[in-house]
């Protein structure tokens, strides 16, 4: 959709339904200088001149015609989403009430709002800045209580303000290799400060790339955390998944080699969500599809965040190591099933830790789910902390570019390169940090539309 002209105040009043089609109540939602007419005009009553902030009981009219009973809210101007003047129509979710109400309200100077149009508007009026628009987006969208807090981080201006404390750290920088232009004919003063400026400049750095590294994390929190669900052949794999999910989701039975291709299946833990994966058990076969299975298994140990090794029985030291081999790197969990055939009395733990479980009676389930989310915990991928993750590709995007103009300014340091060459690159870094936030310098219709063409409409 094209976007109206971005940078001068909206002459028009838009209007969308906000809620999803089909539920008992519909919300409609106008914004513009003309809402308060237009509402006005299709409604029993002149709202023009009711004040801010109430909510009336009125009827819309066509013709002669009741079209329904309806609440409505009064916002105006700056006190509203959009900044504008605002009206909010509860009505019945009926298709053809929604439908004519719409009607109306375009008949009476209304534009149908394209996606994300209030957003935007919220944004061009300084209701909040480009990341916390964005935000909106996947608040909407998240599903579990870790994509919930993220967006609302974002939303309430966490990582906003973190982002002005480095453009203040970016400026401060600025300033002082001004002074030190100001000064460049008193020899003595030229290189004073470039401990400092060296130091402040590689503080500004590592921020930046911790921010740009946690986008990693980010994408993991929001697409579920992969744990692989690995071991020999009829260890139990299957059945621990079906235990995970409290569902008969995959084929159990005590044939060796059940599982041919992996099953991806989510769980929330704790509100952060993780992607179980059974795989083919591990074996040497002639069997060519169960090969490519088991090929398959190994690959999906590469992609894991979490490896779950599930053991039956004793391993031999050539398989303890086999499995340290197939792991490394990853956060793995050994973990003993059928404990209800084993004699406790004499039961000794061949790898430190070893969790003991029965998938198929539900026995340390429990225990188990706590480690995983432990080890997901230490991975710095959940989100109780109130650590900034960026989750938006455009804003990675920005990070990166922002610390590779910051790399220069390092370099140029170390080369002793005059103030002016370095304040270019500051520049540079500063203009990246800003379009995250779409502060201080023009966003283009481009760039707009891309972000709010994903919004749903009415938001
Ligand atoms: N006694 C007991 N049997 C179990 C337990 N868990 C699984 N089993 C049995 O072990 C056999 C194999 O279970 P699966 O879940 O199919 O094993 P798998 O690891 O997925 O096997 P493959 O897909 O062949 O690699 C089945 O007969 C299960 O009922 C358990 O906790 N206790
Ligand atoms: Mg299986």
């Amino acid at each position: 959709m094209s976007h109206p002209s971005l940078h001068t105040p909206h002459e028009d009043t838009i209007c969308a339904l906000a809620t999803a089609p089909g539920g008992a109540l519909g919300l409609i939602r106008v914004s513009g200088p003309r809402a308060l007419v237009a509402v006005s005009s299709i409604c029993r009553n002149d709202m023009t001149a009711f004040p801010a902030n109430t909510i009336h009981y009125t009827h819309i009219v066509n013709g002669g015609e009741v079209i329904d009973e309806v609440m409505v809210s009064i916002f105006r101007s700056p006190h509203s989403y959009t900044g504008e003047d605002s009206v909010e129509i509860s009505c019945h979710g009926s298709r053809y009430i929604i439908n004519n109400v719409l009607e109306l309200l375009v008949q009476h100077g209304c534009r149908m709002a394209g996606p994300g149009e209030f957003t935007m508007r919220a944004y061009l009026n300084g209701k909040m800045d480009l990341s916390q628009a964005e935000s909106v987006a996947d608040l909407i969208a998240s599903t579990n209580k870790a994509t919930h807090q993220l967006a609302m981080l974002q939303l309430r201006g966490g990582f906003s303000s973190e982002l002005s404390r480095l453009r203040e750290q970016l400026l401060k920088l600025t300033s002082l290799l001004e002074l030190e232009l100001d000064f460049s004919d008193h020899e003595d003063l030229e290189f004073a400060d470039r401990s400092e400026l060296l130091s402040l400049t590689k503080e500004i750095d590592s921020r930046v790339i911790s921010l740009a590294q946690s986008f990693e994390a980010g994408q993991v929190i929001k697409q579920g955390i992969p744990v692989a669900i690995v071991g020999k052949t009829n260890v139990g794999k299957s059945t621990l998944l079906n235990t995970l999910l409290k569902d008969d989701r995959a084929i159990v039975s005590n044939i060796h080699g059940t599982t041919r291709d992996t099953i991806e299946e989510a769980i929330d833990l704790n509100g952060v969500q993780f992607r179980f994966i059974d795989t083919a058990g591990i074996r040497q076969t002639q069997d060519e599809v169960e090969k490519i299975g088991i090929d398959r298994t190994l690959q999906k140990v590469k992609e894991a965040r979490i490896v779950i090794w599930l053991l039956d029985q004793r391993p031999t030291s050539g398989e303890i190591d086999e499995m340290h081999a197939l792991s490394e790197g990853k956060r793995t969990i050994y973990v003993h099933n059928k404990a209800d055939l084993v004699d406790m009395d004499h039961f000794v733990p061949y790898i430190e830790p070893l969790s003991l479980i029965s998938a198929k009676k539900g026995e340390g389930i429990d225990n188990l789910k706590r480690r995983i989310y432990e080890e997901a915990e230490q991975a710095g991928l959940t989100t109780n902390s109130s650590d900034i993750i960026v989750t938006n590709a455009r804003h990675y995007d920005a990070l990166l570019r922002a610390h590779d103009s910051i790399h220069r300014v390092l370099d140029g340091l170390d080369q002793h390169l005059s103030g002016d060459l370095l304040s270019e690159d500051l520049r540079q870094a500063l203009s990246c940090l800003a379009e995250i936030t779409g502060q201080g310098q023009i966003t283009t219709n481009e760039v707009l539309g891309n972000i709010f063409k994903n919004f749903c409409v009415g938001k």
